[in-house]
């Protein structure tokens, strides 16, 4: 039996293709937004096939979001696109702006007009937390966004909240601490470290380029995180959560782990690069994941050296598929 159709934005990024594959396992229908390009990026939903519909829209084109609700006349809407990289926030504010705070609204509109029964849900961040005002974080720490980024997420909540609160539209804002996995982006940095880690195991690179080790983040399993994203949807009222670990390391700690864990030394390939510090930094995120423990019975399940052990032995079987180097054979160090 169909548990109804689900409408995915950003189904081509790292959380939407595990949300796809979490709401197929549940018998949805669901449908993924695609946005024009003019190569395609599917690299990561290519496994789905045909079990996912897509469509073209854009964040940007409120038309195209409102003819995609009419065609879809979805049960569940989750609205994960966005400019989601820090350091480009900087370089591309207004556009960020445009995708990450505006684009909510546009959603939102289109949900409201369109399909207002349908239930909505918003790709929040800790990263609206930035200079953080207490440690740890939960649902009424106050935000103090530092970046173009932070800004536009803290826009995208809050027009969340008022939706829900102007038009009792069941609209949810999950405020999620960095989740990782070998589908995260290249130039986060776990995944910068760990594809890093592989190539320098195999031959491929020498050196490591990065910025402040020092920084502290809340680092968790992706795909646990959209478990608790499709659980938000499923309760009685709607409310907005906290999603984390409680637990929270170094840029520096997942080096010496990913390092350790091919048996090498980052001291001989680590080099701090100023191109990578930020204009203002996050410098310490920490999860207080009660409420979503209490009431969505949600709790991360894979601990931090397991996440980065992943990340490394994924992008290790990748970089060897590619190379047609192995680990202890031809060429590798
Ligand atoms: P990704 O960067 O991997 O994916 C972003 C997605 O948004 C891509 O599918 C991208 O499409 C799409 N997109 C961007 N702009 C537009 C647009 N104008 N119209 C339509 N689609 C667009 O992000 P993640 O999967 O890591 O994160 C998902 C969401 O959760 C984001 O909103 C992010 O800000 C937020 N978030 C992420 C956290 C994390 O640690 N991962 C933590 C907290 C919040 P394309 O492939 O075409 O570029
Ligand atoms: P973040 O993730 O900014 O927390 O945002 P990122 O992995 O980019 O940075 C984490 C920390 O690592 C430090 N760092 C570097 N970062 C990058 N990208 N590259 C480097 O070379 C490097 N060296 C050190 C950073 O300064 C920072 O302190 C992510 C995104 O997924 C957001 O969309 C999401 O909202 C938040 O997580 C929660």
């Amino acid at each position: 039996m169909s548990a109804g159709s689900a409408l995915i934005t950003g189904v081509t990024g790292q959380d939407g293709s595990y949300l796809a594959e979490l709401l197929l396992e549940k018998g949805y229908e669901v449908h993924g937004v695609v946005r024009r390009s003019s190569t395609e990026n599917f690299e990561r939903i290519q496994h789905l096939g045909d079990s996912i519909t897509l469509h073209q829209a854009d964040l940007l084109d409120q038309i195209s979001l409102v003819s995609l609700m009419q065609e879809v006349q979805p049960a569940e809407v989750y609205n994960l696109a966005a400019q989601s990289f820090v350091p480009t926030s900087w370089v591309q504010p207004t556009l960020t702006g445009e995708f990450t705070a505006l684009g909510v609204t546009r959603m939102l509109e289109a949900l409201r007009t369109v399909v207002p029964e349908a239930r909505f849900y918003q790709a929040s961040s800790s990263e609206m937390y930035g200079k953080v005002l207490e440690t740890p974080q939960n649902e009424a720490t106050p935000f103090y966004p530092r970046s173009p980024y932070g800004v536009a997420k803290v826009y995208g909540h809050f027009i969340t909240v008022n939706y829900r609160e102007s038009y009792d539209l069941f609209a949810v804002s999950g405020i999620l601490f960095n989740h990782e996995s070998p589908r995260r982006g290249r130039e986060f940095v776990t995944r910068k470290i760990s594809e890093h880690v592989a190539r320098i195991k195999l031959g491929l690179a020498d050196e490591l380029l990065l910025g402040n080790m020092d920084s502290k983040r809340d680092w968790g399993y992706a795909p646990e995180y959209v478990e608790a994203m499709w659980q938000m949807l499923q309760q009685d009222h709607a409310a907005d959560y906290v999603i984390g670990t409680g637990e929270h390391h170094t840029p520096q700690e997942f080096v010496d782990i990913a390092f350790a864990h091919v048996e090498l030394d980052p001291a001989d390939f680590v080099r701090i690069d100023p191109a990578f510090l930020r204009p203002a930094e996050v410098d310490t995120l920490l999860a207080d994941p009660t409420k979503a423990r209490e009431e969505l019975g949600w709790s991360t399940r894979t601990p931090f050296a397991e996440l980065v052990q992943v990340m490394v032995e994924s992008d290790l079987e990748a970089q060897e598929k590619l190379s047609g180097r192995r680990r202890g054979g031809d060429g590798a160090r």
